[in-house]
């Protein structure tokens, strides 16, 4: 790249000072030396620039300018502060508008808004970690931050000046030895090859799981949990053979936030009953804590006010407001030793001693408030992420409320957006720009939007689904495409339904997503408010169509045919979305004999383990866990009229211009032993 352009802002002896530099060569002064690198990838370039200094200072601030050009029919992204941050692509003359003054003083905490300036001009977009700039469907460039272990990366794009500016935060780090302060990559190509390339520079350590269902307390009974309600979801899964993964207790178990040692007296036979029940029904069993934070009424801000971050006045820091607690909360100093100590004795027992298996994390934004003299506050993020990961070992993380950068590789799982609610969008909220509310539409929007991090960074966790219909006002179609979305983006996918209350229909939905997989995005196509997601799976290409708008859309689909609730559908005919519906889509591959579909799964046919056929024998077998009787439609050619599907004689009948049979697909369809495969197999077995 070209005409790149840094500055550095120190003080030395009192003075601030500044020192321009570039990525051509060394810039230097009496002060210090800035060394660039720039080493080519492919695709793309990593710039590593490092300050040696050669007396001693405190560096103030740090910034570099990308000239790019962004054409008007481009799509920019910049990730949003923490988890519940809204961040999707935006149009050259879109904006982020600024928080409402009036919602300053609950709202601003949990959010970027006391750390940068936004004036919420169109065309200016500030994000934190990575951001890009995407000029065709399938091409864009990717800046993403390598150090945020050192301080967080502000990206900053500017259309209208086709620029972006990375500033890296070193505010008071007082450097000795030469010290990194960007380590970036940059990089244009496709999705996959920008962001196979970023990962794969950040050296996260593989994922330690695979992606997961379960059921969460929170969207369903909030703080109201009793041990009760606990053991009657549980039972309600288990009566219904429901094969989840985690059944995880939220918050409201505990004392107080902040008294994780100690249960309320709605658990009275405490949580190592509730995780043994849990394990009973062949559960892992999760637990929700807030470990960087204390509220208002907990004996731990009340015995310990000197382990908490503080103010300048000595005042305890502020880290949000919760009406569901006891109003403000305050920060934890993870830093102090007494802190780390208190955290090791709450995990120990959480773990080793009440045995839950998977801990959600939640506020950890929280850690970072405030940095500590002489440290950044992404390092600050980053070394607390490091000690919770040390003091948890192997145990599951899912990691909520945290800025994403100092969380890739060290959480198994991260909601990557804010909370489901029980409607559509918060007005209110939305209306002062209130970036992480409580919303529906914009956690569906993340789902989408940060695709790129499931199964690299983590798996992303959409938040959960809705299915029921009491005790909410989503529509049936809302209802819907949530589900749909979600199970589509989810590398781990909750519910906290009730679901001895659903009705034949719903269970039947609720079944389809077994046996459940996480699935490869391959695009996201926005068609207005509406999207086309392709996906694949091992041998299988969806096409989701979610329309998240209150306007019908139509959306295009590429040459093929296409499987659509036990029909066939011709790619070259548009496909009509009601206002917030969906619907999902399998494409046919086109070979000779092929599986369509199926009535039994929410990804048609995805229930099937197995499929093969010689002549005109044909064999499928389903997973374990599929659980739903229904049909499989099978593509097949008009030579033969008879067919055999698992032994059993099929006919063969007309879709329009494809021939096709119509078989049942029973709750375990096993194949029959029929002779022809296992010679088909073995070719040259003596028989
Ligand atoms: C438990 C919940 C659930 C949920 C988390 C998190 O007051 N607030 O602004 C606020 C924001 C987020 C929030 C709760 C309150 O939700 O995302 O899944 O675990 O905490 O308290």
């Amino acid at each position: 790249m070209e005409n790149v352009r840094g500055k550095l802002t120190y003080r030395r002896e009192g003075v601030v000072m500044t020192l321009d530099f570039d990525l051509d060569g060394q810039a230097e002064n009496d002060d210090l030396i800035i060394t660039p690198k720039v080493g080519a990838i492919s695709p793309g370039e990593r710039w590593t620039i490092t300050v040696t200094p050669r007396a001693p200072m405190t560096l103030l601030a740090a910034e570099l300018r990308v000239p790019i050009a962004v054409p008007a029919t481009s799509r920019i992204f910049v990730n949003g502060y923490q988890t519940w941050t809204e961040s999707r692509e935006l149009g050259p003359r879109g904006r982020i508008p600024s928080l409402s003054r009036l919602a300053r003083s609950r709202c601003s905490m949990y959010g970027d808004y006391e750390y940068v300036t936004n004036p919420g001009f169109p065309g200016r977009f500030h994000g934190w970690t990575y951001g890009y700039v995407r000029t065709e469907p399938d091409l864009l460039t990717l800046f993403g931050s390598l150090a945020e272990h050192t301080g967080f990366t502000l990206v900053t794009v500017t259309a209208s000046a086709g620029k972006v500016t990375l500033q890296k935060e070193c505010g008071g780090v007082m450097p000795t030895e030469p010290y990194v302060l960007y380590d970036v990559y940059v990089g244009t190509g496709t999705d996959r090859e920008t962001f196979g390339r970023y990962f794969d520079l950040l050296g996260l350590r593989r994922l330690r799981t695979l992606p997961l269902t379960g059921w969460t307390s929170w969207y369903n009974y909030y703080t109201g949990i009793t041990q009760e309600i606990i053991r009657h979801n549980l039972d309600a899964l288990g009566d219904h053979e429901v094969p989840l993964d985690v059944f995880q207790i939220d918050d409201g178990w505990q004392h107080a936030v902040g008294d994780w040692l100690i249960t309320n007296a709605k658990f009275p036979d405490g949580m190592g009953a509730i995780a043994d029940a849990i394990h009973g029904h062949g559960y892992k069993a999760g637990l929700w804590l807030a470990p960087f934070i204390a509220e208002e009424r907990s004996d731990l801000l009340r015995d310990h006010p000197d382990w908490f971050l503080t103010e300048d006045n000595g005042r305890p820091v502020k880290a949000g407001y919760n009406p569901s607690w006891s109003g403000f909360f305050y920060s934890l100093d993870v830093e102090n030793l007494a802190v780390r100590s208190y955290l090791r004795d709450v995990f120990d027992l959480v773990l080793h001693t009440w045995h839950f298996d998977l801990v959600k994390l939640d506020f950890l934004y929280t850690a970072c408030r405030k940095a500590p003299k002489g440290k950044t506050r992404g390092q600050v993020m980053s070394e607390s992420m490091q000690f919770l990961r040390d003091i948890i070992g192997d145990n599951l993380i899912l990691g909520c409320g945290v800025p994403l950068g100092p969380a890739f590789g060290q959480v198994d799982f991260c909601r990557i957006g804010g909370d489901v609610a029980l409607k559509w969008e918060n007005r209110l909220l939305s209306t002062v720009h209130y970036r992480e509310r409580v919303s529906t539409v914009s956690a569906l929007r993340n789902a989408i939007s940060r695709r790129h991090l499931n199964g690299a960074a983590f798996w992303n966790d959409p938040d959960v689904t809705v299915l029921r219909n009491t005790g909410n006002s989503l529509t049936e179609a809302q209802r819907r495409t949530l589900f749909l979305v979600n199970q589509t983006m989810g590398g781990v996918v909750f519910t906290s339904d009730d679901i001895s209350s659903y009705t034949e229909a719903q269970l039947r939905q609720y079944l389809s997503q077994f046996p459940f997989s996480a699935k490869v995005a391959l695009e996201a196509r926005p068609f207005g408010e509406a999207w086309r997601l392709t996906l694949r799976t091992e041998n299988a290409t969806f096409i989701v169509a979610a329309n998240l708008g209150p306007r019908s859309a139509t959306i295009d689909l590429d040459p093929g045919v296409y499987y659509c609730n036990g029909h066939l559908i011709d790619g070259g005919e548009p496909l009509q979305l009601l206002p917030f519906d969906s619907t999902c889509l399998r494409k046919a591959e086109g070979n000779d004999v092929e599986l369509l579909g199926t009535t039994t799964h929410l990804f048609p046919g995805l229930d099937i383990a197995h499929f093969e056929y010689h002549e005109t024998s044909i064999v499928f077998q389903r997973f374990d866990t599929a659980r739903l009787e229904g049909e499989a439609l099978i593509g097949v050619p008009d030579t033969f009229d008879q067919w055999t599907v698992n032994g059993v004689a099929a006919r063969p009948e007309r879709q329009g211009v494809h021939t096709v049979l119509r078989v049942p697909v029973a709750r375990v369809a096993r194949p029959v032993d029929c002779g022809i495969l296992q010679t088909a197999a073995a070719p040259d077995e003596e028989v």
